[in-house]
């Protein structure tokens, strides 16, 4: 039996927690012989419903489960953390620009980054879901001074799937059938979806779609389908994205096997990426869970433009939280 690992989530008792924690829970994310415990966070107000959370989660009797921790104290719940989940923070409601955000959700990731650099292990694995996700990741990036580059990432997973379930829909497959499709970017409606590498069945789909449709519907309905759920549903998108937020560690921690996903990671100057910005790129991580940008791809002027117009809107959310830095 394996050494149980810890794992943090913030935002425990939210509604990505509570579709996100069983997952992780039932072995889908770390492997199914890998024990886990469970350290959730939560803001003081909202321990009591963290609190029934965690009662469920007992209640489901979990073999993997050797211990759930739930505190309000960042330190507690990063304490010696191998991976963390950063979702706790405000969602954006029917009334909310994408830019109120940042007023409402860039502190936390400073005192989180901080507690990450001086309690969890020195190997953590940090993936941020919490909007406006990439350039939280870059604050508790900028104030976990002791951690490297590559333990932060930002989570563009849940685009990336909203991809594959459309070409896989026009195509009249099942989603397991398409591969490599990924997103280069921000997790907002900017990000660029890219299908020059993806596959369905084995097989090539570049020829096999209509550019105009790639190009616009597509484009469109994956760049704006949050909006479209929150419309729907009255709130945003939660088992979709705990589902993304599992696959995207899962396959940092499993590794890819040679398949082609995305993430949001600290730019080394990528496609001319300016260094540190968390940016979503085409990678591939080995058994040993490092991350590899898929480095020579052919970029057409589409895709360029595409590329600057998310490095412009990062940059543009960056100087809104220097003060953060
Ligand atoms: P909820 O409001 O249901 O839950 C958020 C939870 O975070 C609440 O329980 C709240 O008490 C807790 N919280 C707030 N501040 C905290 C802090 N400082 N420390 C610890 N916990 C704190 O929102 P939910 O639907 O779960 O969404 C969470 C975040 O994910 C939002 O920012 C949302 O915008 C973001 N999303 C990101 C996505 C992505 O693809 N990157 C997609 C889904 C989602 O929109």
């Amino acid at each position: 039996m394996k050494a149980p690992i810890r794992v943090s989530v913030t935002g425990a008792a939210g509604n990505i927690g509570y579709s996100l924690l069983w997952n992780v829970a039932s072995g889908n994310c770390f492997g199914a012989d890998q024990p886990i415990i469970l350290q959730l966070l939560e803001i003081t107000p909202a321990l009591e419903k963290l609190k029934g959370t965690i009662m469920e989660l007992q209640d489901s009797a979990f073999p993997l489960v050797h211990d759930i921790i739930g505190t309000d104290d960042a330190d507690k719940a990063f304490g010696d953390a191998d991976a963390v989940f950063l979702v706790g923070s405000r969602p954006r409601t029917k009334d909310m620009n994408r830019s109120d955000l940042f007023v409402a959700n860039g502190p936390i990731f400073v005192g989180q980054g901080k507690s990450i650099g001086a309690s969890a292990r020195s190997t953590v694995r940090v993936i941020t879901v919490g909007n406006p996700c990439n350039t939280n990741c870059l604050i508790a990036r900028a104030n976990a001074k002791n951690l490297p580059n590559s333990a932060f990432s930002a989570m563009t997973r849940l685009d990336q799937n909203r991809a594959v379930a459309q070409v896989a829909g026009k195509l009249g497959v099942p989603p397991g059938a398409v591969q490599d499709v990924f997103i280069w970017g921000n997790h907002s409606d900017t990000m660029c979806p890219d299908l020059q590498l993806a596959t369905a069945n084995g097989e090539r789909v570049a020829g096999r779609l209509d550019q105009d449709w790639v190009r616009g519907e597509f484009r469109q309905t994956v760049a704006t389908r949050g909006k479209a759920i929150i419309v729907a549903r009255g709130s945003s998108s939660a088992a979709s994205a705990a589902a993304a937020a599992v696959d995207h560690m899962r396959d940092w921690w499993q590794g890819t096997n040679g398949r082609v996903v995305s993430m949001a990671i600290p730019s080394e100057g990528w496609y001319g990426v300016p260094e540190g910005l968390v940016y979503s790129f085409p990678v591939r991580v080995d058994a040993a869970g490092r991350i590899q940008v898929v480095e020579g791809l052919e970029i057409d002027d589409y895709i360029r433009a595409g590329i600057d117009e998310n490095i412009a809107a990062l940059e543009d959310e960056k100087s809104n939280i220097t003060n953060l830095l």
